[in-house]
C-alpha cells in the first residue's frame, strides 16, 4: 500500500503561526483542548495538493485536532482563502486560518531554524522541537494515543498525513470545497464575454510532454491527431456536444489547445471553440467544473479535481477513452 508509513516532523510544544493574516484575527478565539494540525503541501502541484488537502482534513477529523488551513503551494505561498471558501469547510471540521491561533497557543521560544523551506518561512512558523515518528495516518486512534493534545497542542507535519491518489473514500469530501468569490468572478466573467448563455462541452487536453509521453507507444502518437483516437478523440467531442446540444467547446489544456484541428471537426456542427489559457489554472478548473458536459483523462490530478466537483453537483463527465 502506497505511503503507509509517514515519518514526519512533529512540534512538541507550541508554534505561531504568523502570517499576513494575523489582522483578521477574530477578537477572542478559545484554545481548542483537542489540538491542532497543520500540514505542508509540499508535494506536486496543485491537482496532487488538492487530493492531498482533502486526505489531510479527513485525518484531522479522525484525529479530532482543529485543522490549520494550509497555504497552497506555487513558487510561494497561497492563502488558501484566495481560493476557496472556508465556511462550507466547517460543516466537516473545525478549521482555522493560519494566523489565528489562539494567543494562548504562543509565541513559542525561538526555534532551531527552519528546516523544510518557503512553506513556514512564509507562514512565520519557528518549530520549537522536532521528532520522526513512524505513526502511519491510516491509524488515527494509535495516533491520538502517541501524540496527545496535551503533550502536543500544536502538531506540524512536513507533508500531508494522507495518500496520493486519494483514498476513493474521500472523494465527496470534495462537497466542502466551495470556490472563493474572486474566482467565480473571474470566472464567470470570462463565461459572460466569451460565450454567455451557451451551452458548452468542456475538455481537458493532456497533451505537455509527460502525456505525450503516456501517447507515444500508441500508434500515431500525438503527432497526428486525427489519427490517435487512442489519446484524444473527436468523435466523443461531437458525441457529447450533439447529446448536450452544446454549441461552444471549451478547451483547457497544459499545452496545445489543437482549436483548429478541433473545430475541422466539428465543422458540420455549429460549434465555436474557445480557448483561455488563464493566468491561473484554477480559472481553467472553474470553468471546466461548470461545463453541460466534461470529458477529462483519468491519469490526471488537474482532470480528477474537476470530476470530483462535478459529481458533487450531479454534473456528467466522461474520460478519453484508451482504445
Ligand atoms: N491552466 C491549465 N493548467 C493545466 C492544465 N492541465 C494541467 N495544467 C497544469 O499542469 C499541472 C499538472 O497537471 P495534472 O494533470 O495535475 O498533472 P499530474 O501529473 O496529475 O499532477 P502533478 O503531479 O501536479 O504534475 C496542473 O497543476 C496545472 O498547473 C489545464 O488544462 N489548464
Ligand atoms: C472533539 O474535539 C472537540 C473540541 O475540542 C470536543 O468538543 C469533542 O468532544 C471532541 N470529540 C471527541 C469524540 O472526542
Amino acid at each position: 500500500m502506497k505511503g503507509n508509513i509517514f515519518l514526519h516532523v512533529v512540534l512538541s510544544g507550541l508554534l505561531l503561526a504568523v502570517s499576513a493574516d494575523t489582522e483578521d484575527t477574530e477578537p477572542s478565539i478559545e484554545v481548542d483542548g483537542n489540538g491542532y494540525l497543520i500540514f505542508c503541501l509540499c508535494m506536486g502541484r496543485f491537482g496532487n495538493q488538492a487530493e492531498h488537502f482533502l486526505g489531510g482534513l479527513a485525518f484531522a477529523k479522525a484525529v479530532n485536532r482543529t485543522l490549520i488551513l494550509p497555504s497552497w503551494r506555487t513558487y510561494k505561498n497561497i492563502p488558501f482563502t484566495d481560493w476557496f471558501k472556508i465556511e462550507k469547510l466547517a460543516q466537516y471540521h473545525r478549521r482555522i486560518l493560519c494566523g489565528t491561533l489562539p494567543p494562548q497557543c504562543g509565541p513559542p521560544d525561538r526555534g532551531p531554524g527552519n528546516p523544510f523551506g518557503p512553506f513556514w518561512d512564509e507562514l512565520g512558523v519557528n518549530f520549537d522541537s522536532m521528532k520522526a515518528f513512524t505513526v502511519a495516518y491510516h491509524e488515527p486512534d494509535r495516533w491520538v494515543q502517541r501524540f496527545s493534545p496535551s503533550e502536543y497542542p500544536v502538531v506540524a507535519l512536513k507533508g500531508a498525513p494522507a495518500s496520493f491518489p486519494m483514498a476513493t473514500e474521500h472523494r465527496a469530501l470534495q462537497q466542502y470545497m466551495e470556490w472563493s468569490d474572486s474566482i467565480v468572478e473571474q470566472g464567470q466573467r470570462y463565461i459572460q464575454q466569451n460565450f454567455p448563455g451557451r451551452k458548452y462541452v468542456g475538455i481537458h487536453l493532456r497533451n505537455g510532454p509527460d502525456w505525450e509521453k503516456a501517447c507515444s507507444h500508441l500508434e500515431g502518437g500525438l503527432s497526428s491527431f486525427m489519427a490517435s483516437p487512442q489519446c484524444i478523440n473527436p468523435r466523443q467531442i461531437k458525441e457529447h456536444v450533439e447529446e448536450t446540444g452544446a454549441t461552444v467547446v471549451y478547451v483547457a489544456t497544459d499545452k496545445n489547445p489543437l482549436i483548429h484541428e478541433i473545430e475541422s471537426h466539428l465543422a458540420d456542427l455549429k460549434v465555436s471553440v474557445f480557448h483561455q489559457d488563464p493566468w491561473l489554472p484554477q480559472l481553467d478548473l472553474y470553468i471546466l467544473g461548470e461545463a453541460d458536459h466534461f470529458i477529462g483523462n483519468c491519469v490526471s490530478s488537474f482532470t480528477s479535481f474537476v470530476a470530483r466537483a462535478r459529481t458533487v453537483h450531479n454534473k456528467p463527465t466522461s474520460f478519453w477513452a484508451v482504445r
